[in-house]
């Protein structure tokens, strides 16, 4: 059993964000680590282009999503238990399902994540997801770091940005209100896992490294959550899932809880996951 502490949900209902450290053992990591660099090789390991010949979304990261169906040495990752249990005792939600995994690995270099809210670029509703955000090797300032706002997620909606688009409009950060707490920059020690809300307004400071930032996401979000709004998301319209239906089937197949050992197949009739970015 991995619930959370008290404190951890105390934590994570007042900021949005909470750092669980010693989840994941070093022998796990490793071995995670090395599917995940490979998938992310087979996916983008061809594109030779310098991080300045890239658009701006993809100066911040390499993002390759839905590896679980690559690879079945991500599946284990991506269904771990002790971090569904964990993910699902800090949202406070009976069952969770996947909404994508992704590996964000932002490249030495690579340019700082602009602040954003990641519930915004989904359509999918009400807004109950939790994403886990592991680095391989823990986090540095100096690497990448993620950056949260405290107490964001509970000023609702700021004003959008869509940080996949090349145009940046507005200035950061997005709420029309004052009340928007400075970032907390958290260096994550090996082993933690930083978890969270689809409304916490995040970023993460540029590479500044010689090293990649190695990352691994999963996110997932509470059964019972519908499509929200009609824009192309692969996680929908790979599988057919229409405005108000709710979000099930095996694209987004029940994260937690599961049998232990029983890591779901992905579909062979649904088409590949974009090989690399947010949208196709
Ligand atoms: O890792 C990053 O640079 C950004 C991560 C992020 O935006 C997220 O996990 O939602």
């Amino acid at each position: 059993m991995v619930r959370a502490t008290t404190s951890a949900r105390e934590n994570f209902d007042r900021d949005g964000f909470v750092v669980i450290e010693d989840l994941l053992d070093t022998t796990e990591l490793e071995s995670f680590g090395a599917a995940v660099d490979l998938g992310v090789r087979t996916r983008v390991g061809a594109d030779d282009r310098q991080v300045s010949e890239k658009s701006l979304y993809e100066q911040s990261f390499q993002q390759c999503a839905n590896l679980w169906e690559d690879n079945p040495d991500v599946r284990g990752l991506t269904f771990h238990q002790e971090l569904g249990e964990m993910a699902a005792s800090l949202l406070g939600a009976e069952t969770l399902r996947i909404w994508h995994d992704q590996a964000l690995y932002k490249e030495p270099g690579g340019r700082e994540t602009d602040p954003h809210q990641d519930w915004p670029l989904w359509p999918i509703g009400p807004a109950r997801q939790i994403t886990a955000w592991i680095p391989f090797e823990g986090s540095t300032l100096h690497g990448g770091a993620m950056g949260y706002s405290p107490g964001s997620h509970r000023l609702g909606l700021a004003k959008f940005s869509d940080i996949t688009r090349e145009i940046r409009s507005e200035p950061y950060p997005y709420f029309d209100h004052s009340e928007m707490a400075a970032p907390v920059w958290v260096e994550a020690p090996i082993g933690s896992v930083v978890f969270h809300h689809s409304l916490t307004v995040h970023q993460a400071r540029a590479n500044a490294s010689d090293q990649m930032r190695r990352v691994y996401c999963i996110i997932y979000f509470e059964d019972g959550c519908v499509r929200s709004r009609p824009h192309w998301h692969q996680s929908l319209d790979r599988q057919g899932i229409q405005e108000g239906q709710p979000v099930r089937g095996p694209i987004t197949p029940i994260a937690w809880p599961r049998p232990q050992g029983d890591v779901p197949e992905p579909p062979t009739d649904m088409g590949h996951p974009p090989r690399t970015g947010f949208r196709v």
